[in-house]
């Protein structure tokens, strides 16, 4: 084998022409490769192959790579052809054309139903492989990858070997900076289980496609170890009760306690169907970022501040709230009052309804196309304190003027009377 120094148009093993480089980490470089036999496009992964000895584990990967040259699943990154010189190590992949998942979230955060369209696509690609016995072991963002038509497609399974965490002096070395996404057994190095870190990984997934935030942060990498080791951390407000039910058996700092896929698959939050719109690139499927003294739970700061009724919402935060063009408020009624209040706003403006289980969220749709379609609003309810609630009401689609008109006519006027004043007005 020829050795190749990224060089474009080279030819690799008189069989593959390398053109523009697609991607690298520290360790590995990704280029656009054409198959000069067939014409068709793949994405050719070079590692340096003195990263790649990982104690003991040269057997299992080598097994593992095998496999994973024989499956083929929908939601996995075909792996082609290995090949190798005396330096480098060559993997010819299909090549996915729809970039990164976790570039849509840098956008903000998704919706609960794209997101579980996506997390049902992941389980199905990890059950697959976890049942040939091929572990992934470095389940990140870079490796979601999305194809032309939006489907996930999961890289690198059974490649732990050549990534960016090198353990070659026995240290786990993390290079790209964060382990935000390992699970506290491999970081604590006692000998792990494979499936039980995947899954560990899929949970900070999840919890990073809803929130748009990881759930393990800190500046400092102990103290982000710590909240890891604890399974130390807190979901905002907006996931579901099941979305948090789910997230929390994911995140157990115990793997012997942690879910197992077939009990993910037959979690409720999992359950539900996925809709056509989470299989395409849809602006709608995000919803925009908040700044991070936003996402987290509401703090006395906030409390304090919308007992003083409607939107008044801490100064800093102001301009904010008028872009986001939503209604907060605090209310000391039962949930059943507030959904009963915007039920009837929503029955007499001819809206239709759709309520989650636990009635803590509620989308209202309009029947009439207005300027940019049909208005859609959702409203969702959380307790903060006990006998506390918190509404905030938001406009999902279409046209902001006639959102503004619904809230200001019809929805406004509705609430007044639930919304909790610290002055009783
Ligand atoms: C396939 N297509 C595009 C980019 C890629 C990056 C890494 C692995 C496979 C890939």
């Amino acid at each position: 084998m020829v050795e190749i120094e990224n060089k474009n148009n080279a030819v690799l093993n008189g069989k593959y022409e390398l053109g523009r480089q697609l991607g690298h980490g520290t360790f590995a470089k990704v280029y656009h490769a054409r198959d000069l036999k067939t014409g068709g496009s793949v994405a050719m992964k070079i590692v340096g192959k003195e990263k790649v000895i990982r104690a003991g584990m040269m057997e299992q990967i080598k097994r593992e790579i095998c496999v994973m040259k024989m499956v083929r699943h929908p939601n996995i990154v075909e792996l082609h052809e290995v090949m190798a010189s005396k330096t480098k190590v060559y993997f010819a992949m299909e090549l996915v054309k729809g970039g990164e998942l976790f570039s849509k979230i840098e956008k903000g955060r998704l919706r609960e139903d794209v997101a579980r369209g996506y997390f049902q696509q992941l389980i199905s690609a990890v059950d697959f492989c976890h049942s040939r016995g091929v572990y992934h072991r470095d389940l990140k963002p870079e490796n979601l990858l999305l194809d032309e038509d939006g489907n996930l497609k999961v890289t690198d399974f059974g490649l732990s070997a050549f990534t960016d965490h090198v353990w070659q002096d026995g240290l786990l070395h993390t290079t790209c900076g964060t382990p935000a996404y390992v699970a506290p057994e491999v970081i604590g190095k006692k000998g792990y289980d494979g499936e039980k870190a995947d899954i560990w990984s899929c949970g900070v997934i999840l919890f990073v496609l809803l929130a748009g935030f990881l759930p393990f942060h800190d500046e400092n990498v102990v103290a982000m170890y710590r909240k890891i080791y604890r399974g130390d951390f807190q979901c905002p407000p907006w996931f579901s009760s099941d979305a948090r039910r789910l997230i929390t058996k994911l995140l157990d700092p115990n793997p012997d306690c942690r879910l197992t896929i077939s009990k993910i698959i037959e979690s409720s939050w999992f359950k539900k169907q996925a809709p056509k719109s989470a299989m395409f690139q849809n602006p709608d499927d995000v919803i925009s970022n908040l700044k991070c003294n936003e996402t987290e739970t509401l703090n006395a700061f906030h409390i304090i501040s919308l007992s003083e009724g409607f939107d008044l919402s801490p100064l800093f935060e102001e301009k904010k709230r008028e872009e986001k063009q939503e209604i907060k408020f605090a209310t000391t009624k039962p949930a059943t009052t507030v959904v009963a209040k915007i039920e009837a706003v929503a029955k007499a403006m001819k809206f239709s309804i759709k309520k989650s289980v636990d009635e803590s969220s509620l989308r209202l749709q309009g029947n009439e196309i207005g300027r940019k379609g049909k208005l859609a609003v959702t409203a969702d309810i959380w307790s903060v304190a006990p006998s506390l609630l918190v509404v905030e009401v938001k406009k999902s689609s279409g046209d902001t003027l006639e959102y503004k008109q619904f809230c200001n006519k019809e929805l406004r006027p509705a609430l007044k009377d639930i919304v909790w004043t610290s002055s009783g007005d």
